[in-house]
């Protein structure tokens, strides 16, 4: 049912080391041409330092882990594609549509393939205003069913941080502040919350991500790595803008897994554009970061 690249296989055959990387944040998430151009980067820092970049989608009804360039032009400029989490599957398998995985998409094709260490910006979570509307992301299910280690800057920064901080804890996902003792904040380095322990090099989390794995504990762990310094914003700056956002989603009446997509184009305008380039800068450095890990990590 997995459709592996030839790079994909050939690397998961010889035990070297891969990262996962999900394709929403490519349709979804950012704009053309700036989505293309980052889907196509992290693949090369990826591959600059050693591992094998697995970008995931579904691609006409059909599961692939390592997409073609074609592919990337495909999922970056189509607009018929659709966000896909846990719940979309059957639908587009059988339909042969073309689906972008979230997070949750992502994790579970990564452990269908057996690539334990992922890549991506932020984590979906616990919704601000959750009593309202019971918005939780799949992501977190996910992440806490599956062994495999996420590398983000913590969670969106649109999220309601303390209780999808709390919810990852009732799930048992263990998370770790990669060189930091606070929780990141997506935009910013810090948030008042910290995180449950502090590893400061690829090696220490490679061998944590092993004796979780060995162990025979099933379930994620989240390695929460700060957004560049040259790259973060100013936290009361994005506060507004994310409270504003907010405002005008409310006004517009968006709803489900139209929210992130709207709220990110939002913030965009809000910021001038300065949350695309941190989201990008982000990315990129959780690329770096996971591939470090992956080259440490020895399957
Ligand atoms: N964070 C971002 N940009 C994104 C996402 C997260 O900065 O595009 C995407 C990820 O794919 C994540 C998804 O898995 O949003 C979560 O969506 P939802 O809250 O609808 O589950
Ligand atoms: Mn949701």
């Amino acid at each position: 049912m997995l459709m592996l690249s030839p790079a994909v296989q050939e690397a998961l055959d010889q035990n070297r080391p891969v990262v996962a990387l999900e394709s929403t944040i490519i349709s979804h998430g950012l704009p053309y041409p700036e989505n293309l151009a980052l889907a196509r980067d992290v693949e090369a820092i990826i591959t600059e330092i050693g591992a094998t970049p697995a970008t995931i989608a579904i691609i006409d009804g059909q599961i692939k882990v390592g997409l073609t360039d074609d592919e990337l032009v495909l999922l970056a400029k189509s607009e018929n594609v659709i966000k896909t989490s846990k719940r979309d599957f059957a639908y587009i398998l059988s339909q042969n549509k073309t689906g972008a995985t979230t997070v949750s998409g992502t994790v579970i094709i990564a452990a269908m393939a057996g690539i334990p260490i992922f890549a991506t910006g932020g984590l979906g979570g616990v919704h601000r205003g959750v009593s309202d509307h019971w918005d939780i992301s799949r992501d977190l299910e996910e992440l806490a069913l599956h062994n495999v280690a996420i590398i983000s800057s913590g969670v969106k920064s649109i999220l309601d941080i303390p209780k999808t901080l709390e919810y990852l804890e009732t799930k048992g996902v263990e998370v770790i502040g990669y060189q930091t003792d606070q929780f990141p904040a997506f935009y910013t380095r810090s948030s008042p919350y910290s995180v449950d322990y502090r590893l400061d090099n690829p090696e220490d989390v490679a061998r944590l991500i092993h004796a979780k794995f060995d162990s025979g504990l099933e379930g994620g762990i989240l390695i929460a790595n700060p957004i560049p310094k040259e790259a973060s914003l100013d936290e009361a700056l994005m506060e507004k803008a994310i409270k504003e956002a907010l405002i005008q989603m409310e006004k517009d009446g968006v709803t489900g897994k139209a929210i992130t997509p709207y709220l990110l184009t939002k913030i965009k305008a809000l910021t001038g554009g300065e949350s695309l380039t941190s989201n990008i800068a982000l990315m990129k450095n959780n690329a770096k970061v996971a591939a470090q890990i992956a080259v440490a990590y020895r399957p």
